[in-house]
């Protein structure tokens, strides 16, 4: 068996990248060492802050709840999930269940949201529409508008995501390859707050998917494995697996191009955002006049 780089135990993960083979006891020290130099480096967190911890049950958001219960004592967290109705192997309700069993564990403040009770609608049923816009875009506009929601309802002064390092570079890819140019601006470790905003933050923005599994091995915290069922197919899992193989064969790839993209080529595309107004329906920050969860919401309700 191969030994720990730090210590006589055996290794139970290899980073290429950083030339390192680590044990159980280090692989958690070597993670939130990361996590706490994320959230000194881009200055994530304020003293005392309330967090409203975005979880859905499964490892990146695991990672980010109990890395940050072990790494920020002093941060007031809140559990969040919300309930999006996808039945396929009771998806939703494990979520659910095990995101509320995680935070009863860590003595977190849990709060959960229903899509039926918000929106009248679940997943299921808005991809069975003609909506003209892939589910995943769906599901990703109400998830935001919801947890700002969340966090404004429960104070809070951030939002913790459990994105990870893989997610951060296939979304630079592929705006990239897509041409979307505003929203490549915009990514980043943190989102800062505006009015009627919440700011969004990624503790794990310098993690990989595989650490973020190994960690929650590791802390004994409750996840699942399984994708959602809309996940199959989607082209964001094309740009993983093909950036895995540059990274298997090259390790460090993944982090060159944050690197790169954090100090060369967001300084060249970012905007000043628009001005917000209030939404005419709910009164929630936009720059249109009725934003766009609301118009999502009144198609749903016209199609239905
Ligand atoms: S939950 Fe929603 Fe994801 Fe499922 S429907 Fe797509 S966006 S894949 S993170
Ligand atoms: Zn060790
Ligand atoms: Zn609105």
């Amino acid at each position: 068996m191969v030994r720990c780089s730090r210590c006589r135990q055996d290794a139970i993960i290899r980073l290429r990248y950083a030339n390192l083979r680590l044990c159980r006891d280090h692989l958690v020290w070597y993670f939130e060492r990361r996590v706490r130099e994320t959230i000194d480096k881009y200055r994530l967190l304020g003293k005392g802050e309330r967090v409203l911890v975005a979880i859905s049950g499964g490892k990146d958001s695991a990672a980010c709840l109990y890395s940050l219960h072990r790494c920020a004592p002093d941060a007031e967290l809140v559990g969040f999930n919300i309930d999006l109705g996808i039945e396929e192997g009771d998806y939703s309700t494990r979520g659910l269940e095990i995101s509320r069993e995680s935070c009863r564990r860590l003595g977190i403040e849990f709060i959960s949201y229903d899509l039926r009770r918000e929106l009248g609608a679940t997943i299921d049923l808005i991809s069975r529409l003609r909506l003209r816009r892939p589910i995943c875009s769906s599901c990703g506009l109400i998830k935001r508008y919801l947890m700002n929601k969340a966090a404004l309802e429960a104070g809070a002064d951030r939002i913790a995501t459990g994105h990870n390092l893989d997610d951060e570079v296939v979304f630079v890819l592929r705006n990239l390859v897509e041409g979307n140019i505003a929203q490549l601006g915009r990514l980043g470790p943190i989102t800062p707050r505006r009015e009627g905003l919440v700011g969004r933050i990624k503790p794990l923005y310098r993690l990989t998917e595989k650490e973020d599994y190994v960690y929650c091995e590791c802390v004994g915290a409750r996840f699942y494995m399984d994708e959602c069922p809309y996940a199959r197919g989607n082209v964001s899992l094309d740009y993983k697996e093909a950036i895995n193989l540059i990274e298997s064969r090259h390790p460090g790839t993944k982090l060159r191009v944050l690197r790169s993209f954090l100090k060369d080529l967001k300084p060249l595309v970012a905007r000043p955002e628009a001005k917000l107004g209030s939404c005419r329906s709910c009164g929630m920050p936009t720059t249109a006049k009725v934003c766009a969860y609301c118009r999502l919401a009144l198609k749903i309700e016209q199609l239905t």
